[in-house]
């Protein structure tokens, strides 16, 4: 009521200084409307200036004789404080107490909304002077509401507009929990997604957004929209300058309806920073909003242009600071607010005339539908020029403007242009547009991915070792093949050889493909060649050494079994054996390929900051060649090759003394068997436990199939080409099989051959141990009996030999039986030269053989391999004067 009573007190000043107020014209009806306004709180206190611009407003209209004639247009208003509780009561207030309001005007979206959702219920209209909520835009909601404040879509309109000009493609939002910004942020939400542009956070907090703030850092929110009132503002910004959230990595877009120099009020808002750091925290960032002044100087409806209005308006602030004072911005708004509705009461006016209805405004009640109908069409179609620019209202109640986008610098705004949402266009003045690094800011991390890629080097290494392995591999099979039918390359199965070597230039060519990687290849492109690769590997290895498994095999079924015929192994079943490895492989693989198919799997790293870098992330990552239940498939292939070595390694140390001449390279195929096993045990292991490491992983995978592939070919190949050196081509190159031989034979002339060889070694063996009892026993002989030289001649085939001159009697006596077997007199040295290489000559005619009488059996002295028994030789009555010597050679 204090407040009414001043109002009335001004106008009545007014009347009396203004030009053209005169006393003696008749009294005017005098016409009442609510104002709801924000004069102090926390939200938007934009009453400070709205009011007075509406008072000026009042004024004007009272002032004109052409508008509301007969009528004098009052406000009865009151503080909402912004606070929807406050508005509300302010309302019935207003409502309840008389005289009845023909409108309500309004200010602060979350009071508007209230009030404006129950107005209709009397009768009553609500224009917004300030209200930006989308929200109020719902005209079944709202049904009696009018604003010439602009709704806040126009703000996001902009905003997707400049986000798709510097290619921002993904936003976060913080905004403080009220239906205006929820509303306003939805409608961003939606145009975002239209626009393709991700939000990757939405933040939003009641009253301190402290958690928001940090929320959106974790996040790495680096465009952020933020929606909130001032006094929010400056907690939010607070808050962003402590977590360094601005600089050349962020930009800002908040609302742009703050007076100018709110960042200052940090003591009065008991913001926790310096004026400075707010200012720091702000550099740069954006502000939208709707023009609020028109952007000519073209005088509006009331006969006042801006600067006209601005001027006026600053005498009815006392002065005050515009910048320091809310709702100067919207002041125009209000100003046209009250025109509008006094120009939509004129026309109801009109309306009632038109229409005969007989009464006049004054005689509004909450209960009158017929003025409330033509006031609500006559405000409908509105349209004038008001000082805030153009004045019309869509069926919704809102009025289009342009938006204008502000930037700070320095603690200044600069406008840097603006959209018109009418149109869809915009202009931006960038040559004013400033950053705080060398460019626009990104809308996130860059993370730059890094594949970690085998190095050039290494691979070049390895593929030429790979390559030279391959061609030395290459040279023996030529080797193998040109010689073949040489004996000793004939004998050792040159067919296996071949097969062997083939295994190991394949298992060689594998080098290549385990290098292979992004530098190279697409991702398709190494999902094939990962495949490729394993293949490859799987069935090189069982050529390699499933032959030589084969080899063993044969060597330890001829050298174990007893029968003949079980001895024999045809070569169709050595090469059968081999199929069945390799089908055993072809299974496994197959049905790995089609339940899990291997595929290019990226591991990723933990990321790297790039030194003097914000922006980038380096994110290192592996290609591997991996599946679903890989280690389970590896188990399998890995289960069946060990046992194959495994199995392998048993023949071979079965085998192990087995010296068959022409199968010459049996205990070779067995240590590369060996060696083949320890490579395996070692590299399988290994390259699993060091799978990260892309060049350590490919340098023990080639070296291991390298030295696998070489140590075998050599193991199997320098004897024979040593050999084959050796032997003069003459010796090694006679034919295998004499013409009329037929195949059968042959392999028994093998077999032979072989057996032959057995007891030749078995003979050396023989002979090395009488060797050592004839030195034991000489060594007794000449201890016990100085007198007589007793040989013991030890059994077997040889010849005996006594030297010196003087033997008087030799005597020659069986261990079997003490008899002797052969006594004579005589020139000893030629006696025995004699009888060992031509029979003495009283016994030629029986040569070439000598015979001892053994008990009562004679023994013939065969020269060659005759079995004799032990033989006492006794050398008696006068050793040799020389002190001569009795051999035996055998
Ligand atoms: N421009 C002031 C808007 C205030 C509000 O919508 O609550």
């Amino acid at each position: 009521m204090v407040s009414l009573s001043m109002v009335l007190i001004w106008l009545a000043f007014v009347r009396g200084l203004l030009p053209g107020a005169s006393a003696d014209k008749p009294e005017k009806t005098q016409l009442y409307i609510g104002g709801i306004f924000p004069m102090t709180g926390g939200g938007w206190s934009g009453g400070q200036a709205c009011l007075p611009a509406a008072l000026m407003a009042l004024q004007d209209v009272n002032y004109r004789e052409d508008i509301l004639p007969g009528y004098h247009l009052n406000m009865i208003h009151n503080d909402s404080e912004c606070n929807p509780g406050i508005g509300t009561n302010v309302m019935y207030r207003l409502i309840y107490h008389p005289p009845p309001k023909l409108m309500l005007l309004t200010g602060c979206s979350s009071v508007s909304t209230h009030i404006a959702e129950a107005a209709y219920m009397w009768n009553l209209m609500v224009l917004a002077y300030g209200s930006s909520s989308p929200a109020l835009s719902d005209r079944k909601r709202f049904r009696t509401f009018f604003r010439t404040h602009p709704s806040a879509v126009l703000h996001n309109q902009a905003r997707i507009r400049m986000f798709q000009y510097y290619q921002w493609s993904k936003i976060s939002i913080i905004q403080e929990t009220q239906e205006v910004f929820t509303s306003t942020i939805e409608d961003l939400e939606k145009r975002a997604k239209k626009a393709n542009i991700t939000i990757a956070t939405r933040q939003s907090f009641l009253s301190d957004p402290t958690n928001a703030v940090r929320s959106l850092k974790r996040q790495d929110a680096r465009i952020i929209v933020g929606v909130f009132y001032e006094d929010m503002a400056l907690k939010v910004f607070c808050q962003v300058y402590k977590e360094k959230m601005y600089g050349n990595r962020h930009v800002w877009f908040i609302i742009g309806w703050y007076p100018d120099n709110w960042y200052q009020k940090v003591e009065e808002n008991d913001v926790n920073c310096t004026v400075d750091q707010m200012r720091e925290a702000l550099q740069g960032h954006f502000t939208t909003e709707m023009t609020m002044r028109s952007l000519d100087d073209t005088p509006s409806f009331s006969g006042l242009n801006v600067s006209q209005f601005d001027e006026e308006l600053l005498i009815k602030l006392n002065n005050s600071d515009p910048n320091d004072t809310p709702g100067y911005p919207e002041a125009p708004l209000a100003y046209d607010a009250v025109w509008a509705l006094a120009l939509a009461l004129n026309q109801t006016i009109t309306r009632l005339t038109e229409k005969r209805v007989n009464v006049g405004l004054d005689k509004f009640t909450y209960d009158n539908s017929t003025i409330f109908r033509e006031f609500y069409r006559a405000m409908d179609s509105t349209s004038f020029q008001g000082v805030s620019g153009p004045v019309q209202f869509l069926s919704t109640g809102d009025r289009l403007t342009l938006t204008q986008i502000e930037q700070m610098w320095d603690g200044r705004y600069y406008k840097i242009g603006y959209y018109d949402n009418k149109n869809n266009n915009w202009t931006l003045n960038h040559s004013i547009v400033r950053w705080n690094g060398p460019h626009p800011p990104y809308d996130r991390t860059l993370v730059v991915e890094d594949l970690r890629l085998v190095s050039m080097e290494l691979y070049v290494g390895m593929c030429s070792s790979a390559l030279v392995a391959m061609l030395a591999a290459f040279g023996c099979l030529v080797f193998n093949v040109l010689n073949r039918n040489v004996r000793y390359i004939a004998m050792s199965q040159p067919g296996l050889n071949n097969i062997a070597v083939l295994g190991c230039i394949t298992c060689l060519s594998c080098i290549f493909l385990f290098g292979l990687d992004n530098s190279s290849l697409s991702g398709d492109q190494f999902t094939v060649i990962c495949q490729a690769r394993t293949w490859v590997l799987v069935v090189g290895f069982t050529l390699a050494v499933g032959s030589m498994f084969s080899k063993i095999w044969r060597v330890h079924r001829l050298t174990t079994r007893a029968r003949e015929e079980d001895k024999v192994v045809e070569a169709w079943k050595l090469y059968a054996l081999l199929g069945l490895f390799l089908a055993v492989d072809v299974i496994i693989m197959t049905v790995w390929q089609l339940t899990n198919p291997m595929t290019r799997y990226l591991e990723d790293f933990p990321q790297e900051v790039p030194e003097g870098s914000d922006d980038i992330v380096i994110q290192p990552k592996l290609e591997h060649c991996t599946c679903d239940n890989f280690t389970i498939w590896l188990g399998v292939l890995y289960g069946y090759k060990g046992l194959l070595l495994l199995f392998g390694v048993f023949l071979a140390y079965e085998t192990r003394d087995v010296n068959i001449k022409d199968i010459n390279d049996t205990r070779y195929v067995g240590m590369s068997i060996y060696n083949i096993v320890v490579l395996c045990l070692i590299t399988a292991p290994v390259t699993i436990l060091i799978s990260s490491q892309q060049d350590a992983t490919f340098a023990f995978t080639s070296l291991a199939i390298l030295f696998c592939t070489v140590i075998t070919l050599g193991l199997m190949f320098i004897p024979k080409i040593m050999n084959y050196k050796q032997k003069s081509i003459e010796e090694t190159s006679q034919p295998l099989q004499a013409p009329g031989v037929t195949q059968e034979e042959e392999e028994k002339q093998k077999r032979l051959q072989e057996e032959n060889d057995t007891m030749k070694k078995q003979i050396t063996q023989k002979e090395e141990r009488i060797r050592e009892l004839q030195k034991s026993l000489k060594e007794l002989l000449k201890e016990g009996q100085k007198m007589t030289n007793t040989f013991l001649a030890p059994p077997g085939v040889g010849r005996l030999r006594a030297t010196g001159n003087n033997f008087t009697r030799l005597s020659a006596s069986s261990m079997a039986s003490s008899s002797a077997v052969s006594s004579y007199a005589s020139n000893a040295t030629e006696v025995f030269e004699e009888v060992l290489d031509t029979p003495p000559p009283k016994y030629r005619g029986k040569a070439p053989s000598i015979s001892f009488d053994v008990g009562n059996e004679t023994i013939e002295r065969v020269p060659d391999h005759v079995m004799l028994p032990t033989v006492k030789v006794t050398l008696s009555d006068e050793p040799a004067e020389d002190g001569g010597q009795f051999e035996s050679f055998l």
